[in-house]
């Protein structure tokens, strides 16, 4: 039997004069509800807005590639076991029965959302996210890639040491028919030193421009081969340390150009293959935390309306944080300090091993409380008018609370990471409470399906267009920095001059509220009027 979570999605037609379809599209009315605050004197004088929009969905799914960047490593072997299996059906042996494979840990195809309520019970229906809106299935979609590590696929995966015994010895035979990675480039000063004797398999030669224009061949090879009409590009390998932001180097789209072309030593691999993507006009995610994303980056995707997200794969310790320092903030109990630690075993925990790339992923995993501290200014004194960021820091903090993040590296735990987090919070009356939690998994195994959704994503939004209704202009993309992704994201990258939202049930809402206006449905329910009055 195929899980749940893989199984093909039931159609959703909405009756409603807000929305349209066609064979081609759906056409939706929004109407986008705000409100304009005037604060002046310590009064509050608010005005609601209402904003008319409409969308337009391609209703066909682009047949879609997942190029991984990394995905000889244990997110990359991970997912490809995980589509193979989940695609061939294979179930394996565990000491505890038979296993079916399953895309649990995705949001899209795991987690539910209420469309309304059922007239004849009163009870609220609920379908999988992935149903809303036509989705790419993870089984349909076509992987491929690069890694400096030129181990076959099947090897790699044996070597991540994540998946069971059993379930490897059978998709091994199908992962061997992909063979191995793709050439990748290899500037050993952006990843640790502990990783030079993986990098077998690079492109040769140390011309950037070069390098730039072979990337960019091989997404186009890969797409006529597999005659698809979208690839997404997905940074899956080690986390770089941060590029410098230099004036006339990486920080306008032509100055970035140009040091292209002349190799200049701050363009990060991961730079460029960004480079690629958009220049190629595919979509591009960076799942590791480094600034991939330097300013000439973003002057570019805007350039060519091109899709890019990111930063860090959002998985475990970081998404509880930004639930549980939430949770605490909105609870009225203010956390002083935040202390977590982690430890795991993998290649990735070896990368981090190394001060520089340590640094980059410090700095993911410790903005994520922010916009919640900044959002009470009952309990935490906001930044003094006009004053300045520190160094390392974006804006301008007020009070916070301490927050410190350790990593090591423990070879003997593997893929399964432990993490430690200390809540030290003041409640009332100068009470303290002290909250730990404990938690303990495969990193990859919350990887995997967040890599999936991002991807899924990213090709769901290069189908969506929208125009402001009242002007009645043409249609047109979203902005470039897809923050929707922000749910599955450490750091998430938004529209320069916007807030970051790091709450995790914010980031939620804001994906369900955008993919029902895509059908003309009203995005939170969570009123439930009817429940509440005669
Ligand atoms: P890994 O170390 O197992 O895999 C990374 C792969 O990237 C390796 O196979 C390596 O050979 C390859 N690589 C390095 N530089 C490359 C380049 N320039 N071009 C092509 N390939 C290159 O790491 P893992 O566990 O798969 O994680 C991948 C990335 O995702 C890391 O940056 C990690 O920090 C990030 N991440 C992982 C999470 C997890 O839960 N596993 C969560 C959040 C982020
Ligand atoms: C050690 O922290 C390794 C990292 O790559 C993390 O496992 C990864 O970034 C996931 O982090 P988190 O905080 O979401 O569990």
């Amino acid at each position: 039997p195929v899980h749940p979570t893989a199984a093909r999605p039931a159609s959703i037609t909405v009756q409603s004069e807000n929305v349209a379809y066609s064979d081609e599209h759906i056409v939706s009315k929004f109407f986008h509800r705000s409100a304009d605050v005037v604060v002046s004197d310590g009064q509050y004088t608010v005005k609601p807005t209402v904003k008319p929009f409409e969308f337009q969905t391609t209703r066909k799914v682009s047949k879609t590639g997942l190029m991984m960047i990394g995905m000889g490593g244990n997110n990359g072997t991970t997912l490809i076991a995980t589509v193979l299996a989940n695609r061939n059906g294979i179930a394996w042996r565990t000491k505890s029965g038979v296993q079916q494979p399953n895309y649990i840990g995705s949001v899209l195809r795991a987690s539910t959302v209420s469309l309304g309520t059922d007239p004849s019970t009163g009870k609220e229906v609920y379908v999988p996210i992935s149903s809303v809106v036509p989705m790419v299935h993870p089984n349909d979609l076509v992987l491929g890639g690069w890694d400096i590590s030129g181990l076959p696929l099947d090897k790699a995966m044996e070597r991540a040491e994540v998946l069971d015994y059993d379930l490897q010895r059978q998709v091994a035979p199908h992962m061997a028919l992909l063979g191995k990675p793709m050439p990748s480039i290899y500037y050993p000063d952006f990843i640790a030193a502990n990783q030079e004797d993986r990098a077998d398999n690079l492109i040769p030669g140390t011309d950037k421009q070069a390098h730039l224009e072979h990337l960019r061949a091989d997404i186009r090879s890969f797409k006529q081969k597999h005659d698809l009409e979208r690839v997404v590009v997905f940074w899956t390998a080690n986390t770089e340390r941060y590029s410098d932001i230099i004036t006339g180097v990486n920080d306008t789209a032509d100055n970035l150009l140009a040091s292209i072309k002349a190799s200049h030593s701050e363009v990060s691999p991961s730079t460029l293959f960004a480079v690629a993507a958009i220049l190629e006009g595919e979509p591009f995610v960076n799942g590791a935390p480094q600034n991939t994303f330097v300013p000439g980056v973003i002057e570019l995707a805007e350039r060519h309306q091109s899709f890019i997200g990111g930063d860090d794969l959002k998985s475990g310790q970081t998404k509880l944080k930004s639930v549980f320092a939430e949770f605490l903030v909105n609870a009225g109990i203010k956390p002083l300090s935040i202390a977590s630690y982690n430890h795991l075993g993998n290649n990735d925990g070896r990368n981090l091993s190394s001060d520089a790339q340590f640094k980059s992923k410090e700095i993911s995993k410790s903005s994520v409380v922010d916009d919640m501290v900044n959002a009470n200014h009952l309990l935490y004194k906001p930044a003094a008018e006009g004053a300045l960021p520190v160094k390392g820091q974006k804006v301008a903090k007020g009070e916070h609370p301490d927050h410190i993040v350790v990593i090591k590296y423990v070879p003997a735990v593997g893929d399964s990471k432990r993490a430690i987090d200390e809540y030290y919070s003041e409640i009332l009356m100068g009470g303290r409470s002290t909250i730990n939690i404990f938690n303990e998994c495969e990193d990859s195994l919350l990887a995997t399906p967040l890599i999936l959704d991002l991807s899924i994503l990213a090709e769901f939004l290069t189908r969506v267009k929208y125009r402001d209704a009242s002007a009645n202009n043409s249609f047109k993309p979203l902005y470039p920095i897809l923050s929707l992704l922000s749910y599955m994201l450490k750091a998430p990258l938004v529209k320069p001059g916007t807030d970051v939202v790091n709450s995790l049930s914010r980031q939620r809402n804001a994906l369900e509220a955008f993919l029902k206006a895509c059908i003309g449905l009203e995005g939170n329910g969570d009123l439930l009027l009817e429940t509440r009055i005669w």
